[in-house]
């Protein structure tokens, strides 16, 4: 599986704090994309993996759970606003669960918005890894 916490710059000063990320710096790849997920409810999301997509994923606001599974083995993690960038590289499937109501994720992309670079059935992604 791979996955990994990356830290993200803070300036922080009597104003306030600034958070950054800089492609090809701490972030491992050129960013094509930036998406925000927010107003969720009690619905969980994802349920899929990525053929090539990379992504980043900030919370800045609130809390969720991601679980990661790379086919063979599956963890939970925690989001919350901590000055770190979660990446996920491609194929790991993803799903995102128990967002709190002020959850903020902002997910750093790779790539653009490509449907066919999803794999959305959990059992293609199975025989796909295995391949
Ligand atoms: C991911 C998790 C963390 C677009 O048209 N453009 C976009 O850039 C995105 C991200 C989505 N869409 C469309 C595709 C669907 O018709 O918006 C709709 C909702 O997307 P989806 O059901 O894929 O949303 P999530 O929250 O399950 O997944 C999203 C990202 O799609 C995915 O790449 O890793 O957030």
């Amino acid at each position: 599986m791979h996955t990994e916490w990356i830290d993200l710059y803070n300036k922080s000063d009597s104003r306030g704090s600034l958070l950054i990320a800089e492609a090809q710096k701490n972030i491992p790849f050129d960013i094509k994309r930036v998406y925000c997920l927010y107003g969720m409810n009690s619905e969980s999301r994802g349920f899929h993996a990525h053929k090539e997509l990379q992504q980043v994923m900030v919370c800045l606001s609130g809390k969720c759970r991601l679980i990661v599974d790379d086919g063979r083995s599956r963890v939970d993690f925690h989001l919350s606003p901590n000055r770190r960038g979660f990446f996920i590289d491609k194929m790991n499937w993803r799903e995102m669960h128990d967002f709190s109501s002020d959850c903020i994720l902002m997910v750093l992309a790779s790539h653009w918005y490509d449907e066919s670079d999803y794999i959305r059935d959990y059992k293609e992604f199975l025989k796909l890894i295995q391949e």
